[in-house]
Parts: structure tokens; sequence; C-alpha cells
């Protein structure tokens, strides 16, 4: 995979994908596909080409593809859980309609698609612990339905089209570079902000709700690694569940204390994130993935924790308070 489209660049993953991309593959086009009113900007503009792509623009997407040949689409395009269920529609014609559009392209140019599910492609009937990789997927929110359904049709078009597409379900995924806006799991990113800013933080789930979570540079490496994975070792393709830590409020919270330790969290419920949460599992089984295509997670709570902290006092000019010693 050398010249490579991502649709989707300047959002959460995307703008820290590209830049990731353009590393691996110093050689290739990386193209930042954006909509209007999100134009790349700084490192992500200067570093390499950029196109304007609607993913509900199928011609947009062709015209990318053909002008820098590209051989590899990262759709990104989405609406997050919380978002969508205020959009349906739109969160149909994105996360459908345009994955849709998406694989007719690459149908028609041959190319490789790597596209995004989630954890919330899983139900509230869904086994909550440790939930297989083959299991019920009967989603109660519309964010989950168009996962499912682009899971499905992603493995459709590998199967009658031999379009190479390959997916992962992403957890929560915290980083400090851009936030991520209208997710379930945005409070575990919140949180880290909150704590370096000296601010109270109001947790919108309560004490219990338990979730995956992935730190962005590991997430990023799964989304390269399954892309590069051998096909013949590949048993799946739409999509792997992978993992790496689950947590909820009280664990972070109780984390973060360890390292800013007059940090205060209170609650203050909202009841739609928390139904969301509510029908999500608590933590996913990813021996497929590991065993399939050799995922393996680098970071934990406490060294995302550290990393977290670092880079946000940095970003803020925030400088670490002095530790007191106590006299001997
Ligand atoms: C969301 O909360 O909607 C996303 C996700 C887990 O897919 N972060």
């Amino acid at each position: 995979m050398k010249n490579i489209l991502i649709i989707g660049a300047t959002g959460q993953i995307g703008s820290e994908l590209t830049m990731r991309l353009r590393n691996e593959y110093p050689g290739g086009n990386v193209v930042a596909g954006y909509i209007k009113g999100a134009e790349p900007k700084g490192a992500l503009l200067e570093s390499g080409p950029a196109h304007e792509v609607d993913i509900t623009n199928a011609a947009q997407i062709a015209e990318a593809v053909e002008k820098y040949n590209v051989d590899t689409i990262y759709n990104l395009a989405a609406l997050l859980s919380a978002v969508a269920e205020a959009k349906p529609q739109l969160a149909w014609k994105i996360g459908v309609g345009g994955l849709y559009n998406t694989l007719e392209v690459a149908r028609e140019k041959n190319c490789a698609v790597f596209t995004p599910s989630s954890i919330g492609s899983f139900g509230h009937n869904t086994p909550a612990d440790k939930t297989p990789q083959d299991t019920i997927q009967r989603p109660d929110t519309i964010y989950g339905v168009t996962k499912v359904t682009g899971e499905m049709l992603s493995d459709y078009y590998a199967r009658r089209f031999g379009v190479d597409t390959r997916s992962v379900r992403f957890p929560g995924l915290i980083s400090y570079t851009t936030p991520p806006g209208g997710g379930t799991t945005d409070y575990a990113v919140d949180i880290y902000y909150a704590a370096v800013k000296g601010e109270t933080f109001k947790c919108p789930l309560k004490p219990g709700s338990f979730m995956d979570m992935m730190y962005m540079p590991d997430a990023l490496r799964a989304a390269i690694e399954i892309m590069e994975a051998d096909p013949a070792k590949l048993v799946h393709r739409n999509s792997f569940n992978i993992a790496s830590m689950s947590f909820d409020p009280e664990i972070i919270y109780a984390k973060i204390r360890e390292h800013i330790p007059e940090f205060k969290m209170e609650y203050e419920l909202d009841p739609l994130r928390q139904k969301i949460c509510d029908s999500w599992p608590n933590s996913l089984d990813d021996t497929c993935a590991r065993e399939e295509w050799g995922w393996r997670p680098e970071y934990d709570l406490e060294s995302m924790t550290v990393d977290m902290i670092t880079h946000l006092r940095e970003k803020f000019g925030i400088t670490a308070p002095e530790v007191a010693h106590a006299m001997a």
C-alpha cells in the first residue's frame, strides 16, 4: 500500500492516522480527504496532498482515487453514537450510503478498504464480559446498526467481488490531539482535560459503567497492521475485536488522582449516553486478532495516563506542580 486516501482525515482518528501513514509510507501519496468546513490545517495540510471528498458523493471519491492513483482507502467518515441518535437519517446516509459509495469505487478501481467498526456494534443481548469475536450483534442504537451493516456489506464485497476489505471494532479512543465529539466514550478523554486544567470533572456516566478503551497510538497501529496482515492468515475480515483496557469512571478517576491528587470528579449523568453505554459490552475478547494477525496493545491505563497528562500539560503550557518532599 503506497497511495492512500483517508476519508474523514480531519476527524479524531483521521488527523492522527494521516500523519502516521505519511511517516510510514514516505514515498507515496497519503491524501487527506476532507469535507467543506473541515479543511486540514497546519502540519496536516503542509505535509501532503489534500482533496475534498464528501463520502456521500461517489464521484468525488472516484476523482480523488484516480488523481492520486489510490490503492487503499481508509474510510473514517461517521457520526459518533450520541450524535447519531440525534440525527439517525444522516448517520445512515454517511455510515451506510457513504460506505456503499466507497466500496463501489473500490470495486471499480481495485482498492483495499479499511472501515472501522466499534464496540457499539453489539447490543444489550450480547454477552457483556469478554464478548466473543463471533456472537449476537443486535445493537440498540442507529450507530450500531450502521456498524453491523457496514461489517456485513464489507464482507459481502470481499466474498462477491474480491474487494480487500478489513476492519477492527474500535473501543473508546483516547488522545490528546483532536477531541472526539459526540461519542459515548468521550468522557474518558474529557476527564484528562479537566484534570490537567484544574477543573472539577462532571462525569456523564455512573460508577460501574465499564467499557473497553484504547490509547490512540495503539489504535493507529491496529489500523495499519490489519491492512498489512497476510491475507492467507485471516479467517475473519470485518471486523476484528481488539482490546487493551476496560475501566469505569471510578477506576480512571482513581488512576488520575495518583498523578494529580487534588483532582475532583462529580456525577452529572447524561441519560442518553448512560443508556447507550448500558447496551454495550464491558470488555471484548480479542483472541482472534491476536492469533490471525498478531495484534498486541502496548499501552495500559497507567502508561496512557502518564502520557496523556504529560502531553496535555505541554499543549496548555501548564507546568507540573513541584512534588513536596517530607523533611527527614
Ligand atoms: C462512541 O462512543 O460513539 C465511539 C465508539 C466507541 O465507537 N467512541
